[in-house]
């Protein structure tokens, strides 16, 4: 954080050498440097708390809905009857809150390797962290990489909700972990998966892109607007073990059953988020 000498705070993640997001901190509610990364909740003017790992936002209480909501609701709905289903980071349990409104879950198991961030996220976000008590819901804080090694056709739909590729999040994006979300899913098992930033990361993109596509039937690539990430449109992204149709249309039906409680994602948002700009589509193609 920055301008202490001045009366007004303010924390900045920077995106390039010449670019960032600055915010206006009320106050610092949470500094703890966790096994795993620094930890840090603060109270901003504009956009609530904030969650940050090693200075990179997570979460804000203004725009987390947007990330949750497309992560979690296009696998879903995608997938004909989600029943059991995989979370991998995601400490701050936004993800599990979406889960949970879909009635045919019957177990919902969240892997994080960082016991800190959920303990934080359950006393500083709880609308965030509200499904960490459902019936449903089961938390395994562990290194989802060692977790994975004996998990075999187990899950309908896996969410990959980490953080960027520094620090423990980086083995989230190689292609070996990618296989063994694949081995973790059924027949017919839906990954989603957050990857980056179009304008800062398009290799990243393409780079993601082509190890789904070695390890998956079918791989798509979708956007939403997210106005604390680096550039404020993030790619996210979904992969199917079948090629059937599959990244096929979402069930109408079962998204009523919920519909009033989303604040972003509806059918519309759902298909449209998949229409690319043109350099991005040809990144996510391999073109
Ligand atoms: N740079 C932002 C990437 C953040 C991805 N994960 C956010 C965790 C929210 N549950």
């Amino acid at each position: 954080m920055t301008g202490q000498g001045t009366g007004l705070v303010w924390f900045t993640e920077y995106h390039t050498d010449g670019a960032g997001l600055t915010l206006r901190v009320k106050e610092q509610l949470v500094h703890r440097q966790s096994p795993y990364q620094l930890i840090e909740i603060l109270d901003t003017v504009e956009y609530g708390k904030l969650l940050t790992l090693d200075g990179l936002v997570m979460i804000t209480d203004r725009d987390e809905h947007v990330y949750h909501e497309m992560m979690t609701h296009v696998p879903m709905l995608i997938h004909p009857e989600p029943k059991q289903v995989l979370v991998v980071g995601g400490g701050d349990g936004g993800c599990l809150r979406e889960i949970v409104k879909h009635p045919s879950v019957e177990r919902a198991v969240e892997v994080e390797i960082d016991g800190d961030v959920v303990e934080l996220c359950r006393e500083h976000f709880p609308a965030v962290a509200s499904a960490y008590s459902h019936p449903k819901v089961e938390l395994v804080v562990d290194d989802a990489i060692d977790y994975l090694h004996n998990v075999r056709g187990e899950f309908d739909v896996a969410i990959i909700d980490g953080s960027d590729p520094v620090g423990p999040a980086v083995g989230l994006f190689e292609r070996s972990f990618f296989q063994d979300i694949a081995d973790a899913l059924k027949p017919g098992g839906i990954m989603s998966c957050q990857i980056g930033s179009p304008l800062y990361s398009l290799d990243r993109i393409a780079a993601t892109l082509k190890h789904w596509r070695a390890v998956f039937a079918d791989a798509r690539a979708y956007l939403a607007h997210i106005p604390t990430y680096p550039s404020g449109v993030w790619a996210l992204g979904v992969a199917s073990k079948e090629r059937d149709g599959t990244l096929r249309k979402p069930d109408r039906v079962r998204y009523l059953t919920f519909a009033e409680t989303l604040r972003y994602y509806n059918l519309e948002i759902h298909k449209g988020a998949f229409a690319l700009p043109e350099e991005i589509r040809r990144a996510a193609a391999g073109l």
